[in-house]
């Protein structure tokens, strides 16, 4: 473990550099994904071991990252409770049926059978990754998944949810306790399969308010934070628009905070006393730019973060399907080159 540059940052530990990996790495901006997926299904990819292996690991026959993030999806969840989706071109994941009343969310039962093929893909992945890179196993919050269960497909606002937690705040809560519970299971397998450190996505943190967040999010997700940080694990917890759930931040007691793009990292550094590792933040758009702004604007997070040890270079929001791969090898070198500067 001490050999993985990524697990010392997230452990606030020495490093020669500040360790690099990119959200969605494995994803559609590489023409190598778009090959594979002519051929296969989405679903097919994420069920078939050695498939989701070969996924996995394309992007390292580009670049040398230090972390590997399991080729899967957040919506699994809603799949391990009897809901399926389908990819629908131009609009994304759309459920065949959503959450529309009590007796609807009373049916959702686990089946804790639906991650097997998921944890024999890990299992072939960390066989295959070389032992100097960790790999990331992840899931959605509860809050984040509910949004989509209860949508049935991406949506400008999720205001579902919100009418679901003031109007019946019982059904809400059966249903966040039946996320929780499939999300404990899951990561815990995961974890049982070899992952070296766990994200928690939060990509809906945004779709509530600085005050709800604290009685009808944050509980939840510090139960599945404690289910990883139980396991020896770092947990990594990632939400966007963090600037109105800062001063909640440090209860969560995950070992790394996942910054978006839209703050700096040394506010955050200091509102958190820097007593958490950060990982983050460069803005996606940056990379449909000329490699003199990436340079720079890759510069410029690691001056933000500044001396010190316990930063994880990332984007601040999953890397767009528009990105010339090339971009992604000029932040690589960028933050390879500077960053042992600010150690
Ligand atoms: O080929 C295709 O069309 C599939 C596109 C795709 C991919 C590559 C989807 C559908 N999911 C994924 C993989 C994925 N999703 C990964 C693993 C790959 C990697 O990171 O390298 C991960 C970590 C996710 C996580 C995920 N899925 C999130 C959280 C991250 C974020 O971007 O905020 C979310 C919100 C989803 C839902 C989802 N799945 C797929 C899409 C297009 C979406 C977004 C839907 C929306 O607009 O809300």
């Amino acid at each position: 473990m001490e050999n993985q540059i990524f697990l010392r940052a997230c452990m606030k530990q020495k490093v020669e550099r500040t360790p690099i990996w990119i959200m969605r790495q494995a994803g559609r901006y590489l023409p190598e994904y778009r090959e594979i997926r002519k051929k296969f299904s989405f679903h097919e990819m994420m069920h078939t071991p050695s498939l989701m292996s070969d996924v996995t690991l394309l992007p390292f026959e580009r670049f040398d990252l230090d972390a590997a993030i399991m080729f899967s999806d957040i919506l699994v969840i809603p799949e391990s409770l009897g809901m399926s989706f389908t990819l629908v071109p131009g609009v994304g994941p759309v459920f065949n049926e959503k959450i529309q009343s009590r007796s609807d969310i009373e049916k959702l039962s686990l089946n804790i059978e639906y991650f097997k093929n998921i944890y024999d893909g890990i299992n072939t992945v960390r066989k295959n990754l070389s032992k100097s890179v960790s790999l990331i196993g992840f899931s959605g919050t509860a809050w984040t998944i509910a949004c989509y269960m209860l949508e049935g497909k991406p949506s400008k606002d999720y205001s579902k949810i919100r009418l679901l937690m003031h109007n019946d705040y019982e059904s809400f809560s059966l249903l966040m306790d039946k996320i929780t519970d499939s999300i404990s299971k899951y990561v815990n397998g995961q974890i049982d399969s070899g992952v070296d450190a766990i994200q928690f996505f939060d990509s809906n943190s945004l779709f509530i308010s600085q005050d709800d967040f604290e009685k009808y999010s944050l509980p939840y997700v510090k139960d599945i934070v404690t289910t990883v940080n139980n396991r020896g694990v770092p947990s990594i917890y990632f939400a966007r628009s963090i600037s109105s759930i800062l001063s909640y931040l440090l209860e969560i007691n995950c070992s790394v905070v996942g910054v978006d793009w839209s703050i700096n990292l040394e506010t955050v550094r200091n509102t958190l006393s820097d007593k958490v590792s950060l990982q983050g933040n460069l803005d996606p758009s940056v990379l449909l730019c000329s490699n003199e702004v990436i340079e720079q604007k890759t510069k410029e997070v690691l001056k933000s973060y500044g001396r010190g040890y316990g930063h994880i270079f990332n984007l601040g929001h999953g890397i767009t399907p528009g990105v010339n791969p090339e971009s992604v090898q000029k932040v690589i070198q960028t933050v390879k080159n500077f960053s042992p500067q600010f150690k």
